[in-house]
């Protein structure tokens, strides 16, 4: 059987990132299984017509593997997936990924991590870091008669870019940040969209210029200049958590820019009624788009707001008896981000399951760590995605601490790092006190809330406030067992 010293599970922003700064601190043997044939993770899977990030390029990338030569303020989709490759690269990690291998089941066993994966058989590992992230597991509506469907169907996350929309009648289910930016784009050259609108997204205009070349000069040759913009980046979107988390009626001004830019977008009759959220701007993701509501101005266009009642042969039935006529079905319907496990099986301490911790609904101590799984780190785990400010931020906080936890390990030369039970309950305590304060309790129904109404997705707080937390390894909150018999580096 195959040992290793860490075993990365998922090779997108999280475990890219994890396993270069393994490599930094001198760890030569560990191993990133990813599943799919090339690193990327969601930015890999995404490959929509339109598909771009909504945080800007300087601080949707990693701090310690900059990037001058973005082509424009928010990265595309094309161009993430490269940045991610060249990390390969240019931090020699080829020869540790796995590619086209899935895990299948974890198992802790006398202070190992057990792995099966598919295909490779077998491997052991003393540290397990999953970093799958929550996007990456379309969800699909139980729709009545689906199988029914002669049409192409598929998901905006696999988009089958085999199937020529041309001249087709295309329904897409969905008006999220997907929908929102790949309708725009197949507007133009199909015959008709459908779109089946449950609730409307809040829209704000995207300023998004393209870097002109002496901008590219001196962000290649003043890496001070690429930093500054960078830490100011990140403090202008920091301070949008203030209305997110603490004070939610100061989004009022927010509301009102997306009432203005929707009044000035939309032009077709009774179309700004139906595209008005009714709940607070905020409470769902807030979506950034300059061409959405005008391509709903087309008159090739359709929004339907009543509620889908069946899928027929050559359409979609919605309950007003109407049938919309559609060649291809596309699902803009989003991710399992509630339960991302799915189907692998990871047995801690005392054989539990974390699908049974689990059962009423994701939770770790900072997102990080899960009483009774030993030698287990989170990246991306509950709680730690943001509504305001770039993700790569907190992932970058998790893999500090995770760093730190095997160099604490190697210090005092113990075999397993565990969070104590009572660290973890104080932590979620916590966790739900400050949650009640923030816009995603007000009212909405989102993919951050699990099936009990909790927000297990998200981080109720300032993104500096959670690197303040995680930027220290404490033995209060964790429990050292074993002894040690760590092979390299963290020295
Ligand atoms: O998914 P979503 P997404 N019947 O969950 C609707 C990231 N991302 O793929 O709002 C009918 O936002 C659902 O309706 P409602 C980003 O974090 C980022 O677009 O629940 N409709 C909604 O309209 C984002 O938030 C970027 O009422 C159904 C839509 O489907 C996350 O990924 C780009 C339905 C789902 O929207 C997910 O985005 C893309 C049903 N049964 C993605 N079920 C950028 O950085 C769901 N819906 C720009």
């Amino acid at each position: 059987m195959l040992s290793t010293e860490v075993a990365i599970i998922g090779a997108g922003f999280g475990g890219i990132g994890m396993a270069i700064r393994l490599r930094q601190a001198g760890v030569r043997d560990f191993v990133v299984i990813e599943q799919a044939a090339a690193v990327g993770g969601t930015w890999r899977d995404n490959t929509y017509p339109g598909c771009a990030c909504d945080i800007p390029s300087h601080l949707y990338s990693l701090s310690f593997a900059p990037r001058a030569a973005w082509s424009r303020r928010y990265p595309t989709q094309a161009e993430i997936q490269q940045y991610l490759e060249d990390c390969v690269d240019r931090f020699d990690l080829r020869a540790h990924l796995r590619l086209g291998t899935s895990l299948l089941e974890a198992t802790f066993d006398d202070g190992l991590w057990r792995l099966r994966t598919d295909p490779g058989g077998d491997l052991t590992a003393r540290f397990l870091v999953l970093a799958q992230g929550a996007l990456h597991r379309p969800a699909l509506p139980d729709l009545s008669g689906l199988e029914t469907f002669r049409g192409t169907v598929f998901h905006s996350a696999r988009w089958d870019h085999g199937s020529d929309l041309a001249g087709k009648r295309v329904a897409v289910i969905g008006t999220g940040a997907s929908a929102i930016q790949f309708v725009p784009r197949i507007a133009a050259t199909v015959a008709g969209v459908s779109l089946f609108q449950r609730t409307p997204p809040w829209i704000l205009p995207k300023n998004d210029p393209a870097t002109g070349p002496r901008q590219l000069w001196a962000l290649r040759h003043v890496p001070l200049l690429r930093r500054t913009v960078r830490t100011w980046l990140y403090w202008t979107h920091e301070m949008r958590a203030v209305g997110f988390v603490l004070w939610p009626r100061l989004l009022a001004a927010a509301e009102r820019q997306a009432r203005s830019h929707a009044k000035r977008q939309l032009t077709v009759g009774g179309l700004r009624e139906r595209m008005t959220p009714a709940d607070r701007i905020g409470c769902k993701r807030i979506l950034l788009s300059n061409d959405f509501l005008p391509s709903l101005n087309r008159p090739n266009v359709h929004v339907v707001t009543e509620p889908i009642a069946r899928v027929v042969p050559h359409g979609v039935v919605t309950a007003d008896g109407i049938e919309h006529p559609a060649d291809v079905l596309i699902f803009a319907t989003g991710f399992r981000a509630t339960d991302p496990l799915g189907a692998i099986q990871i047995s801690g301490r005392d054989g539990v399951t974390l699908a049974d911790a689990w059962r009423d609904g994701m939770h770790a101590r900072l997102g990080l760590a899960v009483a009774g799984f030993p030698n287990l780190f989170l990246l991306g785990g509950p709680n730690t995605g943001l509504g305001h400010n770039s993700i790569v931020f907190m992932l970058e906080a998790q893999i500090g601490h995770v760093v730190r936890c095997l160099r604490l390990l190697r210090r005092r030369q113990a075999g397993s790092i565990e969070v104590r039970v009572d660290a973890q309950a104080g932590f979620i305590r916590r966790l739900d006190r400050w949650m009640s304060k923030t816009v995603w309790l007000s009212g909405c129904k989102s993919w951050y809330l699990d099936r009990n109404g909790r927000n297990t997705t998200l981080w109720p707080g300032f993104s500096v406030g959670y690197w303040w937390r995680v930027r220290r390894v404490s033995e209060r909150d964790y429990r050292l067992t074993g002894a040690g018999a760590g092979k390299d580096g963290l020295g």
